[in-house]
Formats: C-alpha cells, sequence, structure tokens
C-alpha cells in the first residue's frame, strides 16, 4: 500500500500504526501548498493523508485508515477488547477527528474561516482558534491523567492519532507548558522506537 502524507501533518498518525502492527507502507511526499492535478484528482480537497490500497483504490480520512490498518491485524492490536473498550476508543477517535483537529485546522488556515481578507480579521479567527485550541487541549490532558496514554491506560491507535496532533500546540506561545499530562504522553511516545522510526520515515529518511 502507499501513503500519501505531508511532513508535521496529522498523516503521521497512519505511519506510526503501520509500523507498530509490521504493515508494510510506501511513502509518497506531498507539498500541500502545490498538491498538483494528479493528488486533486484523487483527493478533492486537496489534504492528507491519502492511502492507495493494493486493488489501486484511494481511501481519505485518518481514523478510516488507523482502523483499517487496525483490522488487518489478527492479533488485535491497538484496539479495544468488548464493547465498552470499543465504546471509549470511539469516542476519542471522534474528539480527534471532530474536536481537536478542527481546532487547529482554523489555526493553520484561518482565511477559509471568514469572507474578510484584512489582517485584523485574520487575527481575530486565528485569536478565536487558540482559544478554541486550549478548551480541547484541556479535556486531553485531564483525559491522559497520570497515565501515558490517551485512552483505557494503555496503547491504543489513538495514541498515534493524538501525538501527530498534539506535537502542534508547540506552535503556540507556551507551548505544553500548561499541559504536564500531554507532555509525559509525548515524551513516552518519543522514547518509543517505532515511533522515532515514523518520524524518520516522515522526514524523508
Ligand atoms: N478529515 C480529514 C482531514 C485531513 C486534513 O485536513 N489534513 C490536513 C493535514 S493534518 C491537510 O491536509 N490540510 C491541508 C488543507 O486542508 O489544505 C482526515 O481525517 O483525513
Amino acid at each position: 500500500m502507499k501513503l500519501f502524507y505531508t511532513p508535521g501533518t496529522c498523516s503521521l498518525a497512519p505511519i506510526i500504526v503501520a509500523e507498530w502492527l509490521d504493515i508494510k507502507l510506501d511513502l509518497r511526499k506531498v507539498d500541500l501548498q502545490n498538491p498538483g492535478d494528479y493528488f486533486l484528482s484523487i483527493n478533492p480537497l486537496g489534504s492528507v493523508p491519502v492511502l492507495e490500497m493494493n486493488n489501486g483504490e484511494y481511501k481519505t480520512q485518518v481514523d478510516a485508515i488507523l482502523q483499517y490498518f487496525c483490522a488487518l491485524n489478527p492479533e488485535g492490536k491497538l484496539v479495544g477488547k468488548g464493547i465498552f473498550e470499543w465504546f471509549d476508543i470511539d469516542r476519542w477517535i471522534a474528539f480527534l477527528t471532530g474536536d481537536f483537529h478542527p481546532a487547529f485546522a482554523v489555526w493553520f488556515n484561518p482565511g477559509r474561516y471568514t469572507t474578510e481578507d484584512d489582517e485584523q480579521s485574520i487575527a481575530a479567527v486565528k485569536a478565536a482558534a487558540e482559544n478554541r485550541i486550549h478548551r480541547v487541549s484541556r479535556v486531553l490532558e485531564d483525559q491522559v491523567g497520570d497515565t501515558e496514554h490517551i485512552v483505557l491506560g494503555r496503547r491504543t491507535l489513538v495514541d498515534a492519532y493524538a501525538y501527530a496532533m498534539v506535537r502542534w500546540i508547540d506552535f503556540l506561545v507556551g507551548g505544553l507548558d500548561p499541559y504536564p499530562n500531554l507532555r509525559r504522553f509525548m515524551t513516552h511516545m518519543q522514547e518509543d522506537p517505532h515511533v522515532q522510526r515514523s518520524l524518520i520515515r516522515e522526514s524523508g529518511g
């Protein structure tokens, strides 16, 4: 399978999950500023990740890609055991997709969220996005608590998904300072050799 990805984005998550599950993935780098006609033909939104399956089909949506990779694993690694664990994993995936990622999407591309194009209007959208980022980050901080994981107190696919996006908090003034639990989670992830290898692969190494 091939994964279309861009360094520094949420497309790191499937790279990590593929490493954890020993799934072979060819990586194709995409320039998000200039994705080109071919990439736009496979994903009209011009966003990453996109998975090219072995049968030639293209699939978007990071959360679906992560769950597909886990479904390929016969040992049931990284997922829930029983309906209550599934419920918790699903709701934290939904939080990351529906609450956490969108807060940053506005911060990264404020011009998409106003019809004004003056500096003041753009700055106002960005400030509102920053408030929202802190609100969702606080929820994730409390969820991690005194563990080193996002959910169930053990490694799941949600850790990879969160890791790819929590690193964006470093772009804000103060970075992870207000979030010691998230910092512990990030450090734990960074100590994982598979995560280290994923970061090297993401950066083109
Ligand atoms: N809902 C999509 C969101 C994908 C997305 O927005 N990816 C970002 C990178 S984290 C992107 O490619 N942004 C470029 C853009 O929106 O132009 C998914 O889950 O895959």
